[in-house]
């Protein structure tokens, strides 16, 4: 019998896979519809404070290899995020779910993680510091003193479950820098990575979206070994109590399998779930589940981490 449940933290799931921050997860009915499927959980859309429109369409793009997208961080605010989670949690026989969440400013973040602090919510918060898309914005963890002055404040007051959404590094020193400001806090987990940011592409002769003249975070395809190598980078450097949940360029169970085998507890669904809609879950499950009973594997723990290198 192959069991593909998992856990983060004190929270329990029956499937290791979800949706990724971004993707069907903008409204209830959305998140509704993932919480119906094979998935284990559910991650909402990144909330600021106040609701936002985001960018000009168009603004997300598939292509052969993926995606690219400039949403600037469209959602309906923190509160609308907020009682969902809350309602869900007080339903009978419903999962544990991700809240995930940024301010425009380090002070609006400190804000929403102190109503998240003072609310009734006791799930899993994810902090999105790796926004690509939204213009004169830096994506917050690719500056560490920056990164590193916002989780001190934060665990000086924050005291629920908290992981962070990162951007993926490309250098093995910040790979270390990083790590060695994460080791410093109570993260839950860390999740690797969100989407490449500021890719490129044309169709013909011009971009195929509008914001920022068609600059834009890249998944799918083009992602899967970073996504793969900042997974087990950070499973190598980071204390055992911070997990890692591994996002980039999962579009078949093997996907899954193989961020799983590079240190992943979790596994998100972005640009496959956007093309193929909630299905996608209950497919790769299956794809996973044969890959674990060919190998003879019954848990994830049986080969999570135990990557193989080459003597
Ligand atoms: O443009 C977005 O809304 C967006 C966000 I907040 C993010 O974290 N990652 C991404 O690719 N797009």
């Amino acid at each position: 019998m192959v069991s593909t449940a998992t856990r983060i933290g004190d929270f329990q799931f029956d499937n290791c896979l979800m949706n990724a921050a971004g993707v069907f997860c903008m409204t209830r009915e959305e998140l509704a519809q993932v919480e119906s499927s094979a998935a284990g959980s559910f991650v909402t859309k990144t909330a600021t404070l106040e609701a936002r429109a985001g960018n000009p369409e168009p603004r997300y793009v598939n292509t052969d290899l993926g995606s690219i997208n400039s949403m600037g961080l469209p959602n309906k605010g923190l509160d609308y995020y907020l009682d969902y989670v809350i309602e869900e949690q007080n339903r009978i026989g419903s999962k544990p779910h991700v809240l995930s969440l940024v301010g425009m400013s380090p002070d609006e973040t400190h804000t929403i993680l102190k109503k998240v602090q003072a609310s009734d919510y006791q799930g899993l918060v994810e902090l999105n510091l790796s926004c690509p898309n939204v213009p004169g914005k830096p994506q917050i963890a690719y500056d560490f003193e920056t990164t590193d002055t916002i989780l001190k404040e934060v665990f000086s007051y924050y005291t629920k479950p908290l992981g962070i959404k990162l951007p993926p590094y490309f250098d093995i020193v910040h790979f270390d820098q990083a790590a060695a400001i994460f080791n410093k806090y109570p993260l839950v987990f860390v999740n690797c990575v969100n989407s490449i940011g500021n890719g490129l592409v044309i169709e013909d002769e011009t971009v195929v979206i509008k914001p920022k003249n068609g600059f834009g975070g890249l998944g799918g395809d083009y992602i899967k070994p970073t996504a793969l190598a900042n997974v087990h980078a950070f499973y190598k450097r980071l204390n055992p109590s911070i997990q890692i949940i591994g996002t980039g360029g999962v579009k078949t169970g093997r996907d899954a399998f193989e961020h799983i085998l590079c240190g992943a507890c979790m596994v998100q669904l972005g640009t496959v779930l956007q093309k193929e809609g909630t299905e996608a879950f209950d497919r790769i499950t299956k794809e996973l589940q044969a890959i674990m009973a060919e190998k003879g594997y019954e848990t994830l723990d049986d080969f999570r981490g135990k990557l193989h290198y080459i003597d």
